[in-house]
Formats: C-alpha cells, structure tokens, sequence
C-alpha cells in the first residue's frame, strides 16, 4: 500500500477499539459450513454479505407471530406488522442521520433507487441541452439509469474521470459542472476498487454549481458511518444485502422538499389518497413512492441487521476490515505476478486483482476449490476494466466476520493457483 490507511481519512486504525470476532463469527453458522473438504472463507461481502441470526431471528419471528400486509388493516396483526414496518423506517432514519423518517422511501434495493430518481426527479428537472455528470468508476446501477435518461430527455451524460490509482480527479469535475448540469450521480465507494470518494468535498462543488448530487450507498453502509446530512447528499442510495440484511430490499433517501416535489413513480395502491376517474390525487410522502404491497418481511430484517451493525460499532468494524486489507494487501504485494487494481489513499476492504497470465475466473475457481469464495468478472463495473485495460479482476471483499487467518489462507491459495498453472 502507497498509504497508510485510515478509517475514514482522518483518523489512524490503531486509535479505533477492537472487534470480537470469535464472538461475531458465532452469529453466523453459515460460516462453519465446509466447502468440499475445507472450512468456507467467504470474502464476496461486496456482492452480499451473510446474516446474522438476529437478522433470521428477527424476520421468521415477525412471519410467524405478527406477519400481515400493512396499512390496510383495522385488525391486530396488520396494525403490528405497519408498526414493525414503520419502525424499520425510523430505524433506516437514524441510520443514516437523516431529519424525517418520511423522507426514507423502501425499494428493492440500490438499483430500484437510483432509478425512481432518474425516473422521478430526471425526468421532471432534466430537459434537451442539460447535461449531468457520472464518474467513471461507477457500478452499472448508477450509470444506465442515467443512460437512459439522457437519450429520453436529449441531454448530455458527462463522465468525470479517475486517475490510475482509482481516486476521482476533482479538478476535473469544476471543468464539467456548468448552469446547465442538472445531476451529479457517484458512488460513496467503488465496489471494484474500494475507493472511498470524498463526499462531503463533491456536495460542496455540485451545489456551487446548482445541481444536485446523488449518492449511491451501496458499498459505503457496511463499512462508513454515514451521516446523509453532513456528506451533503440530495440523494442515497443502499441495499439491505450488503450490510447483512435480506435480498431485495433497501432504501432511498432524499431531502424532503424534492421528493415532496417531485412526481410519483410508480402508480398503483398505497401510493394515493384518493382515486377517481376524473381526477386521482397522491398519498403524501413516503407513501407516494411505495406503490404495491412493499417487501414487508425485508423491511424487518434491514431494521435488525441495522442493530447489529450498530451493537459492534461501526467505528471497530471499519477499523478491524482496515487492518485484513493491509494484511492482504501487504503479503499479495510480495507475490511476484500479482497485480493489485485500485491504489487510492482512502479504500474500504475490496481487494481487486489479476495473477499474471491467469484468467481472473480460473483463480476464483481455482480459490473456490479451497473453500474461499471471491468474485470473478466485470463487477458490473466496466467502466472501471476499460480504464485498466483488463476484461475482469478477481475480487476479495472482507467483511466484519473475517479473520486474519482467512486472510492468510487467501494469500496461501493464490501462490498455490499460481503454481498449479505454472
Ligand atoms: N454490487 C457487487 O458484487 P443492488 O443489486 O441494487 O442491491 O446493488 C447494485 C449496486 C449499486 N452500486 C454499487 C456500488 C454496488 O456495488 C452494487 C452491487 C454487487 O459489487 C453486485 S453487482
């Protein structure tokens, strides 16, 4: 590593307190599973992290004893189960330091976010002749959304671009901020690089410019404290599945007088306040975007995962993913034919690398054999290959469960892939 890494640029590993992990690992059975013969080491936590009991607790506790559809019932069940799922709201609330717990909206997940708000606030602000601004690193879910958008509305999609280290060039992005920029969309971290961009530094600039800045979140919930008022953000985006809660649920916010402004965008029940064939007028907020029966059972899980999170600290999980990544990266680093991808000063715990000569998916096969589960691919960020030059890069993401030990059996693992197609 070129720099000592901090937990979030400001202060050292060394300063945070300490992790359990024996006693975190043993909320997670799934992790004494054997993978053949060896003991599963699982380091894809940037494509989904494992659940804790709490979180598979907390949701077949809520099925079997108060499960019910929400907001449309007088009787018991259903008023415990809107109680349960407005609690997750306020829950998700404080998560992220938001004011209003109206302003936090339930969705599928990162994906589904970012594009109500292309679809919503873009369609309605975004006009032939404006322009709006990615950055180059972004996963896919925060540059099509936009794509799309642009081509619908005529506008131009600007692509703010990295270095080689993989941090953002923000001179760059005054050159492309004008009175016509509309958005700024970027990723509070990159899930191919580990890059943790400065947030609060890009608000700043975008709002200077008159446009308004969305967040997407989804690698930044399980490993920063965030804080969506500080940072800046008009907008975040995240998912449950990446800070080890459920699939399929996640959340937007915004600031309320946006999304108050803003359009519905999907039509259907829950999302109204009164319906006519003349004339049908919206429910207020969070409701107006949460059209549908929404993933009720999800929402009580993402709550409880947020516990969990919060009962360990976020600060020592940050803290303890720090010191696995300069572990790996220290001893990969001694492996000749390694090269790592992504060298920025500030990274949260993605290790993306390549072994001379080797097709990133035979190592991840190759690792698999020996009970550690990475990622192989593009990682929906392809951008990111193209600027390296490389069609994919083998992908290990730690997590607050793993160990230095499992680190060392990575390492162990790529010198043996090395060797068996030498
Ligand atoms: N990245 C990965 O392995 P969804 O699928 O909607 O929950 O999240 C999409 C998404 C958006 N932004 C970032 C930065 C992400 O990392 C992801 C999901 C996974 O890196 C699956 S491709």
């Amino acid at each position: 590593m070129t720099a000592t890494p901090t937990i979030d640029g400001s202060q050292p590993v060394s300063a945070a307190p300490t992790l359990d992990v024996e006693a975190v690992r043993r909320e997670f059975p799934i992790l004494e599973r054997l993978i053949g013969k060896a003991r599963l080491v699982y380091l894809d936590n940037a494509a989904s992290t494992q659940r804790p009991l709490a979180v598979l607790d907390a949701e077949r506790d809520f099925e079997t004893h108060a499960y019910s559809n929400v907001h449309r019932g007088v009787h018991t069940l259903s008023q415990e189960a809107t109680e349960a799922y407005e609690g997750a709201r306020e829950r998700v609330r404080r998560f992220l330091g938001a004011a209003d717990a109206r302003e936090v909206i339930f969705l599928r997940g990162t994906t589904e976010a970012i594009n109500l708000v292309a679809q919503s606030y873009g369609r309605a602000e975004v006009s032939a002749g404006d322009n709006m601004v990615v950055s180059e690193m972004e996963h896919h879910s925060n540059i099509v959304p936009w794509q799309m958008l642009c081509q619908e509305r005529g506008a131009e999609l600007r692509v703010l671009p990295m270095d080689d280290d993989g941090e953002l060039i923000l001179e760059e992005l005054d050159r492309l901020l004008d009175e016509r920029t509309r958005i700024v969309a970027v990723g509070a971290v990159s899930n191919a690089l580990g890059t943790i961009n400065p947030i609060a530094e890009i608000a700043r600039r975008v709002h200077d410019a008159g446009a308004v800045l969305v967040v997407d979140g989804a690698q930044a919930v399980p490993h920063q404290q965030v804080d969506v008022q500080a940072m800046g953000a008009d907008f975040f985006a995240f998912s449950a599945h990446k800070v080890y809660g459920p699939s399929g649920v996640g959340a937007l916010w915004g600031r309320r007088e946006l999304l108050e402004a803003m359009p519905p965008w999907q039509g259907g029940g829950s999302m109204i306040q009164s319906v006519r064939f003349d004339q049908t007028t919206y429910a207020p907020l969070p409701a107006k975007f949460e059209a549908g029966t929404p993933e009720i059972v999800g929402a009580v899980g993402l709550a409880a995962a947020l516990d969990f999170v919060d009962r360990w600290g976020m600060e020592a999980i940050s803290a303890h993913e720090t010191r696995l990544l300069e572990r790996a990266c220290a001893q990969l680093d001694d492996l000749p034919g390694v090269r790592r991808i992504g060298n920025a000063r500030r990274r949260a715990s993605v290790l993306s690398f390549l072994l001379d000569g080797i097709h990133a998916h035979d190592v991840g096969t190759l690792l698999d054999r020996d009970g550690i589960a990475v990622r192989a691919g593009h990682h929906c960020a392809q951008p990111v290959m193209q600027h390296y030059g490389v069609a994919s890069t083998t992908r290990a993401s730690f997590g607050i469960y793993n160990t230095e030990e499992e680190v060392d059996r990575l390492v162990e693992a790529v010198r043996r892939t090395q060797e068996f197609f030498a």
